[in-house]
């Protein structure tokens, strides 16, 4: 069973709509979507955006589900200048940037337990770069910082960018990553650029929301294929 997770119904509405034909099943305040496709059986649902949403969905995937493998699909904020609007890049590794007890002179990112980043799977992330290669699509890849803002501000994404050498900024990645490591799910982590996280980032978000939800969609099952 492969997972495909996205935050919102925007995410996960192009994957449907290739699939057509497909069964649900509510839990835990979520619609599971079942399919198959060419031959796999696929889980599918939008978790709701931040990361004790996705953190749930994920775990439900694994947990009840089944799925042994997990691919999210989605959008996100760039950090890096060479990320425009409509460009892919997938986690090589993942931080929570809201996550902060430095008055205990920890560094951020961190809690005892646990590392500051997380790394996604190597087999997955060299499949996706083995496709964009023959596809001719330019697909980067980058450390993911996540946390519970949207980013739009033009100080804040400069300290995210510094502070963990990030590429790109969402809500969910990391929390989903820590999950999957923690169960021994391999997973990717896929966003394609809709904004780029400064003053006025929202907008951009609006305009460009569904475009760039549709080219990581379509790169995620391009991805199945070869699974
Ligand atoms: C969260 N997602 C944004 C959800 C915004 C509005 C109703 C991705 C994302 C993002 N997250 C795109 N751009 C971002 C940014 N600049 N900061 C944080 O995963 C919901």
């Amino acid at each position: 069973m492969i997972a495909i997770l996205g935050a919102m119904e925007e995410e996960v509405a192009p994957l449907l709509k290739t699939l057509g034909d497909y069964k649900e099943v509510k839990h835990a305040n979520n619609t599971f979507y079942l399919a198959n496709f060419k031959g796999k059986e696929l889980v599918i649902a939008y978790s709701k955006i931040g990361k004790v949403n996705a953190a749930l969905t994920a775990t439900v995937m694994i947990e009840k589900f089944g799925a042994t493998k997990l691919l999210f699909t989605g959008v996100a904020g760039a950090l890096n200048e060479n990320l425009k609007i409509g460009d892919m890049l997938y986690a090589s590794s993942l931080v929570q940037h809201d996550l902060d007890i430095t008055a205990f002179g920890h560094p951020y990112g961190y809690v005892p337990g646990t590392s500051i980043f997380m790394k996604s799977d190597v087999n997955l992330n060299a499949l996706a770069a083995k496709i964009a290669k023959t596809k001719g699509i330019n697909l980067l890849e980058g450390v993911i910082a996540t946390g519970d803002q949207f980013v739009c501000n033009g100080e804040r994404k400069e300290w995210i960018k510094t502070t963990f050498k990030a590429d790109a900024t969402e809500m969910e990645g990391a929390s989903v990553a820590l999950v999957c490591e923690s169960l021994g799910v391999p997973f990717f982590i896929l966003r394609a650029i809709s904004d780029e996280a400064g003053g006025g980032a929202e907008f951009d978000f609006d305009e460009f929301l569904q475009s760039s939800a549709n080219i990581s969609a379509d790169f995620v099952l391009s991805m199945v294929e070869e699974l």
